[in-house]
């Protein structure tokens, strides 16, 4: 990979640039390529190393997307598109890492990047009309704009355990994963967590470890992902197909290449359902959850009718029962919950060197120097594995120093839930545009990325052609657009459920109650909202 670029002018600039962007992940890097188009003087400001945000940070073993590869890269360049092969239908992060560096290469974007650079607050100036942003090393900057493209899932929570800085081994969390190999042949490993990351990681580490250790405190509903290879033929096929690919994404639900069936679960006959069922099961990506009968995440009985089906797969792929049971959720039915999709998961419960604890049954009590004790045992470990996830979508925003007008703190005012107009401005946060921001459409989130940056890039062209200076989002606007994100997520059983899609993460404060904290409704409503707003001259901000 190439080496970050030298940074050392940049930080000692005391002139205002245009813009500031606050990390060189997918969003990053392609809204400095637009800003550049502009004109506008840009600075991206990263906390890695590297370019690649998500696929920079999550390296640990078995760590890919659950979107196609081809419905996942960028789509706004035709010569990239062309040039570039995938070589599985769900690309490995190595492969997206160098995907992503060969797009800050092709478009030399590392010259306006500042890798090592932590940003830790962020104050609006009202009277120079711009953003001060300071390091963590000390170093500052100013700018007229910010731009946060901070992830949406990008900011790791650890439990609390007592004695954690005990453990004599190595201790990783997925989402922190070192540079370096971490070999666990012959190793006696603990896995903490079975949301998306912990799956992955243990139908690799189950591949070679002496000893797996699964501690599970709510199982997921899991179904098969079916990766496979993409020859140079496959490949070559794709790429005819490449502008009805991002159509089909531009029309369906959540961006991805499946949709919602349009029939409900019981305007089928049993025999229909369980043959559609076995087809969805059978193949590729997320058409079991997301190209499902359209009622199966509202009906309670049809979802009940699904979570049968796929816990009769777990128990026929589980060899012992018991474990099977466990493996089953019972506090919650499928599709409610992210749906991890996986490679012979259940089938790892049947190796004799893979263990499944039940760590609600049995908690964990305290980590310690050779291992675990949990209420029941005692183990012993070489590796511990933290696979306990994130503070989703407002977890970025709270670790910086966010003020804006009259010094008000981000924090405080998403004290009881973030508030946002289309995910991307919030009152009393002039010039500050957020990609990815809470209450976008997430789905598969390229998509969303693609979109929230040719959003933020026409206003400010919109901005340009006006000679305007200041924008602010009316609160009216925020309100309104507020009480559409809480109405179109009445009925969805997904809001009956803890996880991090409610905002629920036991692990940090102020996290234990259900909120809607992201947009549950379809991307092209939401892209009709954004562009309702656009086209009504951004009604709803005051641009001055
Ligand atoms: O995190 P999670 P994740 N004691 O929050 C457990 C995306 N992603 O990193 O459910 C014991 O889902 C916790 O248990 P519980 C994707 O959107 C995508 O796996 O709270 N256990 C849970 O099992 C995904 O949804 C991809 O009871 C504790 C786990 O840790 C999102 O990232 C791949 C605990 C956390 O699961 C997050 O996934 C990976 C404690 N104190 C991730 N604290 C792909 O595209 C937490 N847990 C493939």
């Amino acid at each position: 990979m190439p080496a970050p670029a030298p940074t050392a002018e940049l930080t000692t600039r005391a002139d205002t640039l245009d813009v500031i962007v606050i990390g060189a992940g997918m969003s990053g890097l392609y809204q400095l390529i637009r800003l550049r188009e502009l004109g506008l003087r840009a600075r991206v400001l990263e906390a890695g190393s590297g370019v690649g945000g998500t696929w920079y940070w999550n390296r640990y073993p078995g760590c890919r997307f659950d979107s196609e590869s081809y419905s996942y890269g960028y789509s706004f360049d035709s010569d990239l598109l062309s040039e570039w092969s995938w070589t599985e239908h769900f690309a490995p992060q190595p492969e997206t890492e160098r995907y992503l560096n060969l797009v800050a290469d092709k478009y030399d974007l590392r010259r306006d990047i500042q890798f090592s650079a932590r940003v830790k607050a962020a104050h609006w100036d009202e009277a120079a009309g711009c953003w001060n942003i300071e390091l963590e090393d000390g170093g500052r900057h100013r700018a007229r704009f910010l731009i946060t493209a901070i992830g949406a899932l990008s900011t790791p929570t650890m439990p609390s355990f007592p004695g954690m800085d005990d453990f004599k081994g190595p201790s990783f969390h997925t989402g922190l994963w070192p540079k370096e190999k971490v070999d666990f042949a012959g190793k006696r490993v603990a896995v903490i967590g079975t949301g998306a990351s912990g799956v992955q990681t243990i139908q690799e580490v189950a591949k070679t470890a002496a000893q797996l250790t699964v501690f599970q405190r709510t199982p997921n509903w899991c179904a098969p992902l079916h990766n496979g290879k993409i020859s140079p033929e496959e490949m070559a096929e794709i790429r005819t197909r490449y502008d009805e690919i991002f159509q089909r994404c531009r029309e369906t639900w959540a961006c991805f290449l499946h949709t919602a069936h349009p029939q409900d679960t019981f305007d089928a006959t049993a025999e229909e359902r369980r043959a559609f069922w076995e087809k969805l099961y059978a193949e590729r990506g997320f058409g079991i959850w997301v190209g499902n009968y359209q009622d199966i995440l509202t009906n309670r009985a049809a979802n009940e009718e699904i979570s049968r089906f796929i816990a009769d797969k777990i128990r026929q792929r589980v060899k012992d029962p018991a474990v099977a049971e466990k493996l089953i959720p019972k506090n919650h039915g499928f599709g409610t919950r992210r749906v991890p999709l996986e490679t012979f998961y259940y089938e790892c419960y049947n190796q004799p060197n893979v263990k499944l604890v039940d760590s609600k049954a049995t908690p964990i009590e305290r980590i310690t120097p050779t291992g675990i004790r949990t209420s029941d045992a005692e183990y012993e470990f070489d590796i511990i594995v933290y696979a306990t996830g994130f503070d989703a979508l407002r977890g970025a925003f709270d670790r910086i120093d966010f003020r804006g007008a009259n010094g008000v703190a981000l924090k405080d005012k998403w004290q009881d839930g973030a508030t946002s107009l289309v995910g991307m401005l919030v009152d009393e946060f002039p010039n500050m545009l957020m990609l990815v921001g809470p209450h976008n459409a997430l789905g598969n989130i390229p998509r969303t990325i693609e979109f929230n940056v040719e959003w933020v890039t026409d206003f400010l062209r919109h901005l340009g052609e006006r000679g305007a200076t200041r924008f602010e989002a009316q609160p009216e606007a925020v309100a309104q657009w507020m009480d559409h994100v809480m109405e179109i997520a009445q009925g969805l059983l997904s809001m009956e459920v803890d996880s991090w899609m409610t905002g629920v993460n036991h692990n940090v404060a102020g996290r234990q109650t259900r909120r809607i904290a992201r947009y549950t409704g379809s991307a092209p409503n939401y892209r009709a909202w954004a562009n309702g707003i656009a086209e009504r001259g951004y009604a709803g901000v005051e641009i001055g």
